[in-house]
């Protein structure tokens, strides 16, 4: 075993190759909070591996994060490692923590990546609790970066232009978004809300950027959405809360589930 984040990552990968019986994988997805529900939808469970099996895994803390990696065969033939659940960086465990999933994905040959989350709405004028936006960039505001050093990486296009024009030609009512992440795990002021909307974010969340930053690192394609669940504070006078943020998942579980299993057969 190794200190190294990558090293950690490939020795996970290779216990996954051994446990899935499989030597590659064509796609990874991350099933964020509400989106568990919707992962049965995308094809038929070859095995599951609970997290606490794999080098450098963290049994997940919160409520709707399910703890296990799912290998799925898809209608048309291709492997995908569905991971239900992620780390967070409010869990406190670190930014390699947060990132090892993804690096263990590209280590194990997967070359696109699908970042789910559920977020809350910054534009209820045109946004409607349960539809799923195209994350179209980020704002990083966590205060962390997964990458440490003098690598200079270019994030011009962190969330791939072909992979959204893809998904809209299966559902062109997909709108797009500039999703906002915070460290969490309180969620923002009304105050940090209003100002998130100046600075141009359509959906603030506390994941998926920094396995964005990861991803791109090690060259993956990135696809990214969000299912709004909630409007930021402030902007509906009710209180957010995490029950809510998983009830939305359940309730739009098939329409997500069939969405990601159109996704991942056109990949
Ligand atoms: Cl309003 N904020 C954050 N940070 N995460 C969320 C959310 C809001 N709604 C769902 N997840």
């Amino acid at each position: 075993m190794s200190n190294d984040a990558y090293t950690l990552a490939s020795e996970a990968a290779a216990a996954l190759h051994n446990a899935a019986g499989l030597d590659t994988f064509d796609v990874a997805l991350v099933m964020g909070s509400g989106w568990v529900p919707a992962a049965d939808a995308i094809g038929e469970t070859v095995r599951e591996i609970p997290f606490i099996e794999l080098p450098g895994f963290q049994a997940p803390a919160v409520a709707g994060h399910g703890g296990k990696i799912r290998v799925v065969r898809t209608s048309s033939g291709r492997h995908a490692l569905v991971f239900l659940g992620r780390t967070h960086l409010y869990e406190g465990l670190g930014v390699d923590a947060v990132v090892h999933g993804v690096r263990t994905a590209a280590a194990a040959g997967v070359r696109t990546v699908v970042l789910t989350n559920a977020a809350g709405g910054l534009r209820p004028e045109t946004q409607s609790v349960g539809d799923p936006v195209l994350i179209s960039d980020h704002i990083n505001l966590t205060g962390a970066n997964p990458i440490t050093g003098t690598t200079f990486i270019d994030l011009t296009e962190v969330y791939s232009r072909r992979l959204r024009a893809l998904v809209r030609e299966i559902d062109p009512t997909l709108a797009e978004g500039v999703y906002v992440a915070f460290r969490g795990p309180t969620y923002e002021t009304p105050a940090e809300i209003r100002m998130l909307r100046t600075l141009g974010g359509d959906m603030v969340g506390m994941s998926t950027v920094l396995e964005a930053i990861a991803a791109r690192e090690a060259n993956l394609e990135v696809l990214g959405i969000s299912l709004v669940t909630n409007p930021g504070a402030g902007l509906s006078g009710e209180p957010l809360n995490h029950e809510e943020v998983l009830e939305v998942g359940r309730a739009t579980a098939t329409r997500m589930g069939v969405l990601l299993a159109k996704v991942v057969d056109r990949l």
